[in-house]
């Protein structure tokens, strides 16, 4: 399935509508609530793309599920695996003084994919088709939902918001949901830890925002990663894509906003200016209590003619954010193993809601090296917020819950293998006696050594290579029937099948 990566969110819907991963619905559909009992039950499912034409009291379509299924979000990246996007990430991290001509010009083509990474100014603005301001901008135009009961308002819930460093000048893109307010204001929840809330926090008087909505699915996903402060998402969109994202200049504010976005929503936050924010029905499973969070208000809405409004529903895990979740697991293994180059792999499970658990194995060479890897992994970029670390030796399939439990449950003595301490925890985290921090643990489910106060470690139990195949060979002859002679297979489970645990 190696083929580029969609170039913007028609190209995308008509090739989901072409694999047949898209399922029109024309019938009127509520986007206050019934949309999302819809769109749960298609995502639970693992069922289509659902594109809404008639959403109730909207003049434009509703998108949602783009991204719910692992086949979905291998065919946004233009990949069969999503672990082939993480490759050319590693590829390029680990770029090493070429030897020979070969590797030369391999490497040269290393760079210039980074050199084409880069935003490109273009002339011509989709995006800017039409161009409404004053008193013409107007949110109910959109069909955007309200997903669960206990909120208070529709909430716009797959933006790339961008906004400049007011110190620096670099650009971030991120995703962040927006609660309507009225037709030409939204909140935005700017979480505590995000590159938004820092830019907002060290605003001058007035902080100009532009949110894209309805962008190619790499673009879109790239506004949810999380990078370090100063890089720009839109440079890792064109990297993952092999394509720079074009960019034309806003009409009303000083930014640059994404050329083929099907709805552009420019506007600015004002210093010192506070809304109630929520509650929200949130991909912790719980409604996010009502919290303030800076008002953003609306001075144009551009748009392609025809916008297609896009939208995700989170919820109790797992929902669609699962996969774009794990297309961050994935890509950003790299940049892990780059300063932690003993982790092997990782798993981020969709019911800890990505930042409630993680399980890391590791390349076990030192006493206490397990409790290194979990002080690395709470100094590290939006890991640092992890409540629990769960370490394995290196040769336990970190995705496979269950042999990751039975480690736990076997290895594991309380008195000496855990590790309690305390930091900063997710925003969202509702559990800490203290909002943003509280408690943390740690558990080496490694094998322990004498060093670390062990008794002589006993051998886990493991047949021989010669009698499993001599079994895989005379199966059949056993007459017990197909299914189970796969088993001696890989152990490795597909993430469709984690997930939906
Ligand atoms: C569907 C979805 C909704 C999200 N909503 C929010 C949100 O409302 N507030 C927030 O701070 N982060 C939210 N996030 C997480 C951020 O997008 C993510 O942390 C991203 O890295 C933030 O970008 P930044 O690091 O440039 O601030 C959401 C993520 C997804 C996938
Ligand atoms: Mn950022």
């Amino acid at each position: 399935m190696a083929m580029a990566p969609p170039s913007d969110l028609r190209e995308w819907v008509a090739l989901l509508e072409r694999e047949g991963e898209l399922v029109r619905v024309d019938a009127e559909v509520d986007p206050d609530l019934e949309a999302t009992e819809i769109v749960d039950r298609t995502v639970k499912a693992g069922g289509p793309a659902l594109l809404f034409t008639n959403p109730k009291g909207a003049s434009h379509s509703l998108l949602v599920n783009q991204f719910g299924t692992e086949r979905r979000m291998c065919m946004a990246f233009g990949v069969s695996h999503l672990d082939e996007v993480a490759q050319k990430l590693q590829d390029v991290i680990e770029m090493q003084p070429p030897q020979g001509l070969a590797e030369k010009v391999r490497g040269l083509r290393k760079l210039k994919s980074i050199a084409d990474s880069m935003p490109k100014e273009v002339r011509n603005a989709p995006c800017q088709e039409v161009v409404l301001t004053g008193e013409e901008v107007d949110l109910d135009l959109l069909p955007i939902q309200r997903c669960w009961p206990g909120d208070p308002a529709p909430f716009i819930t797959l933006p790339a918001v961008i906004t400049r460093d007011p110190r620096s000048g670099t650009r971030n893109v991120g995703m962040y949901r927006m609660q309507v307010l009225d037709q030409r204001t939204t909140a935005m929840h700017w979480q505590i830890h995000k590159d938004g809330a820092a830019d907002w926090r060290g605003m001058g008087e007035r902080l100009d925002v532009a949110v894209a909505l309805g962008l190619d699915p790499v673009t879109a996903y790239s506004a949810s990663a999380p990078l370090p402060k100063h890089i720009d998402e839109f440079m890792l969109a064109g990297f993952l894509r092999g394509e720079p994202v074009e960019l034309v200049p806003a009409k009303t504010v000083d930014l640059a906003v994404p050329a083929r976005a099907e709805i552009v929503l420019e506007g600015y936050i004002a210093r010192g200016e506070l809304v109630t924010e929520g509650p929200f029905g949130d991909h912790t499973g719980y409604y996010s209590p009502a919290e303030p969070f800076p008002a953003f208000h609306l001075t144009a809405i551009t748009m392609r003619r025809g916008a297609i409004y896009p939208s995700i529903v989170v919820g109790k895990p797992p929902a669609e954010d699962a996969w774009l979740g794990k297309a961050t697991e994935r890509i950003f293994l790299p940049a892990v193993r780059m300063s932690v180059p003993e982790i092997v792999d990782y798993d981020l499970p969709a019911a800890g809601a990505f930042h409630n658990c993680v399980i890391v194995s590791v390349r076990k060479a030192y006493p206490g090296h397990a409790r290194k890897i979990m002080h690395a992994v709470w100094g590290l970029g939006m890991l640092s917020l992890s409540k629990s670390v769960v370490v394995v030796d290196e040769w336990v399939d970190v995705h496979d819950y269950e042999d990751v439990f039975f480690r736990v449950c076997a290895n594991v003595d309380p008195k000496r293998d855990l590790v309690l301490t305390e930091g900063p925890l997710d925003h969202l985290d509702h559990a800490p006696t203290l909002p943003f921090y509280g408690g943390k643990l740690g558990i080496d489910a490694t094998h322990k050594g004498p060093a670390e106060g062990a008794r002589p470690w006993p051998e886990e139990i493991v047949m021989t290579d010669e009698v499993k195949e001599l079994v895989d060979r005379r199966w059949s002859e056993y007459g017990i029937g197909e299914g189970d002679s796969a088993r001696n297979g890989s152990r490795r489970r597909p993430l469709r099948q984690l997930l939906r645990r």
